[in-house]
């Protein structure tokens, strides 16, 4: 198979998965494309290689951000690389950053909480423990497709005890947790967090019991067109990935792949920029970089919700 070809099929069938791990491969395959281009055809191969990417996953933000970035930087073939290495650059020192900030709230000596695999949760995680800090994670597994296993052999892997548990046993453990920390796919202008399916229900266990919920994401996670009025697409995956439909002869099985956590249930976003309330991190992601053309960014979220045709 040819190799942007793969890329495409690993992130629609998720052996690419977390949304930051999701905008880099998109930004390998378009760097392959570009590659392989002269200049007279850089535009037309990038922008078809863009849209199939765009399709792939339709509630990902973080890679329409990407692509977009991508499709302002095509004046020549030399000026579309540089701008690739500089997303990418700008991409590592923010994750530097929102580990560095969220590190400092991991309380020494307590117990975390998380769900799914966020490679930007764990490096908060990682970086707590740099730093010195004693505590143990429950990572839930998240079914259906097991995320939580990931979690758990990059925890163990930075020397993090861990206590694997089943998703339902999440209300159990959430009573002795002391901070519930996940990462985002996408946040909208009115501040609710979506992320992998499972967050919101922890989120509500995590108030019963004051257990304080933090979300580590970048603003890259900032979705624009949820200003415009678009909602959050959220994407509905196979149901043979949650049972063999023939098991079930006329039930219906739904797959959702996130849910939705309102504001009121966040305690702050760990972004680059600081951590704030979901109340005002958008109005913090516009100060600090800009309000986006939205024309440009719906374009590619139409195409997004095309997703397989
Ligand atoms: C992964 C998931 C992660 C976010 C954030 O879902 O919900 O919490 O994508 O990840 P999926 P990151 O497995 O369906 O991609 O912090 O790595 O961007």
């Amino acid at each position: 198979m040819d190799e942007v070809d793969k890329i495409i099929d690993d992130i629609r069938a998720l052996r690419v998965q977390g949304a930051r791990n999701v905008a880099l491969a998109a930004l390998r395959a378009v760097r392959i494309v570009a590659d392989r281009s002269n200049d007279d055809l850089l535009r037309d191969n990038v922008k078809s290689v863009v849209i199939r990417l765009a399709k792939t996953r339709p509630t990902e933000p973080a890679m329409r951000d990407a692509l977009t970035y991508v499709l302002r930087h095509l004046s020549s073939k030399e000026e579309l690389l540089r701008a690739i290495d500089r997303y990418e650059d700008e991409l590592r020192e923010s994750e530097t950053k929102i580990a560095e900030y969220g590190a400092h709230r991991i309380p020494d000596g307590g117990t975390i909480i998380t769900h799914c695999h966020s490679t930007t949760a764990i490096n908060v995680l990682r970086r707590a423990k740099e730093l010195g800090k004693e505590f143990r994670v429950i990572v839930t597994e998240t079914r259906p497709l097991y995320q939580g296993k990931l979690t758990a052999k990059d925890l163990l892997a930075a020397g993090i005890p861990v206590t694997y548990v089943v998703d339902s046993a999440a209300y159990l453990f959430m009573k002795d947790a002391d901070l519930y920390i996940t990462g985002s796919d996408a946040i909208t202008s009115d501040g609710y967090v979506v992320n992998k399916i499972g967050t919101a229900l922890m989120a509500a266990a995590a108030e019963r019991f004051n257990v304080p919920y933090y979300v580590a994401a970048s603003t890259l996670k900032y979705d624009p067109v949820t200003a415009a009025g678009y909602p959050e697409l959220i994407e509905e995956r196979d149901p043979s990935e949650v049972i063999d439909p023939s098991e079930l002869p006329g039930a219906e099985i739904r797959n959702p792949a996130f849910d939705v956590t309102p504001p009121e249930l966040v305690d702050g976003i760990i972004s680059e920029i600081g951590i704030y309330s979901p109340q005002i991190f958008p109005a913090m992601v516009a100060q600090t970089k800009g309000v986006s053309d939205l024309e440009e960014v719906i374009a590619l979220f139409r195409l997004a919700k095309e997703r397989g045709k």
